[in-house]
């Protein structure tokens, strides 16, 4: 027994601490300045942001839809692992539309209805808002990491559109002195 005590504590030992630490925040607060180093394109009557209730969206109402597209590049400082959490809102009338979110290799997609969600802002009752909490966690080593969203919606602005809120990007990040790495063993460090 005792001895098996020992061998997992060396195993634990061994493996190290995991601390995931917090890269970069945006539209957590409402601070416009947060849509600064964002490209976008494609967004409609000028509008950045809105509200809607008492939240304030990265886009929304009238603002993103059809054919809009944001994205970020960043750079990363040496680390193994990232994620990232954000909530997608869905804005009124969708025809099963989807949402697209891509980060590097990994694909996301979801489809929403009209009547998906509360009313909270844009269309009245039926044409409902859906807040759609995402969290995106993978193997990462690239010193540089792009993030992109956009839907296939077909319609206006003021009939089907969306928006964001709540950016994080941590990262679990090599030990110190490393370059690069694949996990946190300063064994397998690059200098
Ligand atoms: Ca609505
Ligand atoms: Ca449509």
């Amino acid at each position: 027994m005792r001895l098996l005590f020992f061998i997992f504590l060396q195993i634990y030992i061994t493996k190290g601490q995991e601390t995931w630490e917090t890269l970069y925040t945006s539209f957590q607060s409402d601070d416009q300045n947060d849509a600064n180093g964002w490209i976008l394109s494609n967004n409609y009557n000028e509008k950045i942001f809105t509200t809607c209730k008492s939240s304030l969206l990265f886009g929304g109402y009238n603002a993103f839809g059809t054919n809009t597209i944001v994205s970020k590049q960043f750079n990363m400082p040496p680390h193994y692992k990232i994620n990232i959490t954000f909530e997608f809102w869905k804005i009124d009338c969708w025809d099963t539309e989807f949402a697209y979110i891509i980060t590097e290799d990994t694909f996301w997609s979801r489809s929403y209805t009209c009547t998906q969600g509360e009313q909270q802002c844009g269309g009245a009752v039926g044409w409902d808002e859906y807040i759609q909490s995402i969290t995106f966690e993978m193997n990462h080593y690239q010193e540089s990491l792009i993030f992109i969203v956009t839907t296939n919606l077909d319609g206006t602005p003021n009939d089907e559109s969306w928006g964001m809120r709540g950016f994080s990007l941590s990262i679990l990040r090599c030990p110190q002195g490393c370059i690069y790495c694949q996990d946190n063993n300063i064994n397998n460090c690059f200098y």
